[in-house]
């Protein structure tokens, strides 16, 4: 059996390879794995590293945007598993081109590799996100996608493109819709990783509006063992969300991200809105519970301190992605325009 991650130098996908070599997805004990990604500012190699050894793990360094490199490393694989992406809203908000790049053009060109290569298995990662705000209740797999950010809609492209690919050429495609991820080795612009790093270096947190949009936390553990269930067992051409059941404000999450650190409230800094700011997310997850047989097993209680605690203990993991993009809250335009010229110019390198 042998597996193509993409984007599995980032925060989900590198848990994910981290499972699967350590043997926690009994069904692909044995998989040789192909991870495939860009390293971008978000990929990050340290993330790999506690399994850099294993000789059934090889690395490419390479664009899903470029056909010949995905063509060369989809040859025999059986199951593809695709994280790569843009993945932060803000940054889709101050410039979107390199969010329809990737997530629409790249998931294009692995789904097109997929189909020549005859892979047995294609599970796209999505988000959510897709669905849009909803003020009560959850969304199904059925409902429809209303995305708001720029980010989102990409996502959302790239899904229907999935859809497409599995109704067109057969490809055994499966969408997987997940809730907002926490746990370690998450890039320290997404709100736990970046209010705690901002708070060990004294300085504020930024609480966008009025700090009552409200997010399903799902630990990445649960969702990674949600996607090696679908990879499993899902049904070809089907979509399956994947949540957490823990819905808190942003404003009672701070607070027990402050708590914990012994901090108060006066770290806190009310700012002005995220545009489009989605109110609530919500998905109903009992397909997969119905159909797969999945759980969310992580405990919130325990585990948002465990994660607190993982970055006040690898300072030595965050401090030089910080150091990269300054001190301000969000990365400059300036910041973000060179990023992307490293990124066109110095990324096929394999
Ligand atoms: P991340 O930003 O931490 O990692 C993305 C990875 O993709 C990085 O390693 C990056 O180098 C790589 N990448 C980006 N562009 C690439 C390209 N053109 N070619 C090859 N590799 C490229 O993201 P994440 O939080 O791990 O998210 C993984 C997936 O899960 C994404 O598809 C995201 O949309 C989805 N998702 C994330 C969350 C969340 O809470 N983080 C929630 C729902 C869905
Ligand atoms: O500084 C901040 N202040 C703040 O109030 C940041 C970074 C965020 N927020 C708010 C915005 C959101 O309501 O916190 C909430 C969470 O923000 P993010 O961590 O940026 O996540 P979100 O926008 O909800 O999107 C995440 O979950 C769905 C991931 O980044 C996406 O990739 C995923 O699809």
């Amino acid at each position: 059996m042998r597996v193509l991650v993409t984007g599995g130098a980032g925060f989900i996908g590198s848990h994910f390879v981290r499972q699967l070599v350590s043997g926690a997805y009994p069904s692909y004990k044995d998989a040789e794995i192909l991870v495939l990604d860009a390293l971008t500012y978000a990929g990050n190699l340290a993330n790999l590293e506690p399994v850099v050894e294993d000789p059934r793990l090889r690395f490419v360094r390479g664009d899903i945007c470029d056909q010949e490199v995905v063509t060369q490393a989809m040859y025999g694989i059986d199951l593809v598993v695709h994280f790569a992406a843009e993945s932060h809203v803000d940054r889709s908000i101050s410039r979107s081109s390199e969010f329809v790049r990737t997530n629409v053009l790249g998931t294009h060109v692995l789904l097109d590799a997929a189909v020549n290569a005859g892979v047995g298995k294609f599970v796209h990662v999505s988000t959510d996100e897709v669905y849009g705000s909803i003020a009560s209740g959850s969304w199904r797999e059925d409902s429809p996608l209303e995305p708001n950010s720029p980010y989102a809609a990409s996502k959302a492209s790239s899904d229907l493109l999935a859809r497409a690919f599995h109704r067109t050429h057969g490809l055994p495609v499966c969408v997987t819709r997940c809730s907002n991820n926490y746990g370690p080795y998450q890039y320290p612009e997404k709100l736990i990783p970046f209010f705690v790093a901002n708070l060990l270096e004294g300085k504020q947190v930024p609480l966008y509006g009025d700090g009552e949009n409200r997010r399903d936390w799902l630990h990445v553990d649960d969702h990674c063992r949600g996607i090696a269930l679908v990879a499993e067992k899902g049904r070809p051409g089907s979509v399956y969300n994947i949540g957490g059941g823990t819905e808190l404000s942003n404003r009672d999450l701070t607070e027990l991200v402050l708590k914990h650190l012994g901090l108060g409230w006066s770290r806190v800094e009310m700012v002005s809105d995220r545009k489009a700011h989605d109110r609530r997310y919500s998905v109903d997850i009992s397909k997969i519970v119905d159909e797969l047989g999945y759980r969310p097993m992580v405990a919130f209680e325990e585990a948002l301190p465990e994660t607190v605690d993982w970055y006040v203990h690898n300072r030595r993991w965050w401090e030089p992605l910080r150091r990269r993009w300054s001190d301000s809250y969000l990365p400059s335009a300036e910041a973000v325009a060179r990023s992307a010229h490293d990124r066109f110019h110095g990324s096929s390198r394999h």
